[in-house]
């Protein structure tokens, strides 16, 4: 049996190999050496770079990994949360448990299990979103099966396991929907409208959130998004972290506000909302991105230090509006592309898919499941010609920016670069520039319009350089002869001249000199 297993290359292979696997351990059995894994081990840093996969079944997402993920330098992905929710077309049923079963429209069990393996084995490390703040609303059938109604999901959890439920005289009672977004007690014990909120405070409920995050991270899974953080109490999501069998990557979802998130700093990482403003601010239109100039003052300002993990949008963003989206064509792409440059933060980008409902899941057959993603460009943003400020999905279709090459370029960029400090600024309308300690120089034209650049400061030695937005990842190609990208020359005084196109970047590092 074991030797079968080994040959099994193709899907329906690995995926029965999948099921031996948890059949042989047992639900929640520990694979072994999981934990051993140098992918497991290697923690998230400002050196590593995320991707949020929206969307992405996890066939799919398996495959992504093994041929594009960890080939294209990502470090890890966020997933969809994992569980077994209500059902729907809308995507956010995903937001609404029903029970703890790895059983989604995103796939089975099996088939979970087999991406995570698969994308540790890329060098691909795997964080889920973690819903533990609530429970679906109303009554129904789950999507494997399990019914619920009125906040019974027994045998999982009880009436009297939410908030609602609890003694009227009980300090954390409450039965009616959150309207203060920020008032402590009313944010953690009222409810996500319409949803019951989870008596966190509990230890019989803490453990079971503990059994489901354990049940993951003994398939392989790094760590998780707690998502809605800030409806929990820090201290309660300080004794489940403790619980964990193994050290976990958290990022907590403490939304609109960088004073609640430092609340949170003692158990994880968490957004940095107002960085996010910032992208929003440089790329929603052209001809901004020289606001760049005060983001390591405001940065400094924001409290997270190195907790904060930056990003230009997510799923609600995206979907609900507030950040910069696929819609705005190149100038996504570029928005990524500085998140990728900065020293601060630790950066997750973000992959998801078109669509003209913002409701609207991504593409799914009869049964309700998630299909295989058909990407739309492998190469870059699928921009409008005419108006590169706009594009042109298909709804359904998905970008795939863990493609892009102008993105993974930048990945190369920020490992040649690594801690190299950020100096000789140059903001002036619409176009951002900076050094990297004598490592690396990059150059964001957010104008429409082409920009001459004459002789800007690099700090960089003397001599040609290849340019990793337009060549990639490793721009260089034929043992050092030929260059993928555009040519740049430093002159023997450090300054950079040359004509950079609109809505588009250059950067240039000490891995990317050609003489
Ligand atoms: C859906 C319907 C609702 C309905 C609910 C229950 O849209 O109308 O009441 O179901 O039936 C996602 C979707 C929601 C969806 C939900 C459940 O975005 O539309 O509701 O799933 O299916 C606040 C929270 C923050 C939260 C955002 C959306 O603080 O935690 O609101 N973000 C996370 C996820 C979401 C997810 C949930 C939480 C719930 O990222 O995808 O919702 O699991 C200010 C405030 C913030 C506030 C923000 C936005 O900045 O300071 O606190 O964030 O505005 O309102």
């Amino acid at each position: 049996m074991r030797n079968l297993i080994l040959v099994m290359t193709n899907r329906l292979g690995r995926m029965l190999a999948a099921i031996g696997l948890v059949i042989s351990l047992g639900l929640t059995g520990l694979p072994a050496h999981a934990e051993d894994s140098p992918t497991i081990a290697k923690p998230i840093t400002s050196a590593s770079v995320g991707i949020q996969m929206f969307g992405w079944n996890w066939n799919a997402l398996a495959d992504e990994c093994t041929n594009y993920l960890g080939p294209n330098g990502y470090d890890w992905i966020l997933t969809l949360p994992p569980q077994e929710h209500k059902t729907g077309n809308q995507w956010w049923v995903h937001y609404q448990p029903v029970s703890y079963k790895l059983e989604s429209s995103a796939g089975t069990r099996a088939e979970f299990a087999h991406m995570v393996s698969d994308c540790n084995a890329a060098g691909v490390k795997v964080v889920t979103d973690a819903v533990v703040n609530h429970m679906a609303g109303g009554r129904g059938i789950g999507f494997a099966g399990t019914e619920y109604e009125n906040a019974d999901f027994s045998p999982l959890f009880a009436a009297n396991d939410f908030h609602s439920g609890l003694a009227k005289s009980d300090p954390h009672y409450c039965s009616t929907d959150i309207s203060n977004w920020n008032a402590f007690d009313e944010r953690t014990n009222c409810k996500f409208p319409g949803l019951p909120d989870l008596a966190t405070e509990k230890s019989s409920v803490r453990q079971k959130i503990t059994d489901f995050l354990n049940d993951q991270l003994s398939l392989g899974v790094s760590g998780f998004r707690i998502d809605a953080a800030k409806h929990i109490q820090p201290a309660d999501l300080k004794a489940i972290k403790s619980l964990l069998i193994r050290d976990a990557y958290f990022v907590q979802e403490v939304a609109g506000s960088n004073t609640i998130a430092q609340e949170y700093l003692g158990t994880g990482d968490v957004w940095a909302w107002d960085q996010q403003q910032f992208a929003t601010d440089m790329f929603s239109s052209p001809g901004y991105a020289n606001l760049g100039k005060s983001f390591d003052a405001a940065s400094r300002e924001y409290g997270l230090g190195d907790q904060a993990l930056t990003w230009v949008t997510n799923h609600d963003t995206d979907h609900h509006g507030g950040g910069v989206t696929y819609n705005q064509g190149k100038l996504y792409q570029l928005s990524f592309a500085w998140i990728l440059s900065e020293p601060y933060g630790k950066p997750m980008l973000y992959s998801g898919y078109a669509f003209f409902d913002e409701n609207a899941e991504a593409p799914q057959n009869v049964s309700g499941k998630i299909e295989k993603p058909y990407c739309a460009s492998s190469t870059e943003v699928k921009f409008n010609k005419k108006i590169p400020t706009e594009s042109t999905y298909d709804q359904g279709d998905f970008t795939c920016v863990e493609r892009w090459k102008p993105l993974t370029g930048m990945i190369g960029w920020r490992d040649a670069v690594g801690d190299g400090v950020k100096k000789y600024v140059y903001a002036k309308t619409g176009v951002y520039g900076f050094a990297r300690g004598t490592q690396g120089y990059v150059v964001f034209n957010s104008n429409a319009r082409s920009f001459s650049a004459s002789k800007l400061k690099t700090g960089l030695p003397a001599g040609t350089y290849c340019d990793h937005y337009s060549g990639g990842k490793s721009p260089i190609k034929l043992a050092g002869k030929t260059c993928s990208g555009l040519a740049v020359t430093i002159a023997k005084d450090g300054t950079l001249t040359t004509k950079l196109a609109g809505l588009s970047a250059l950067a240039i590092s000490s891995a990317s000199r050609l003489k």
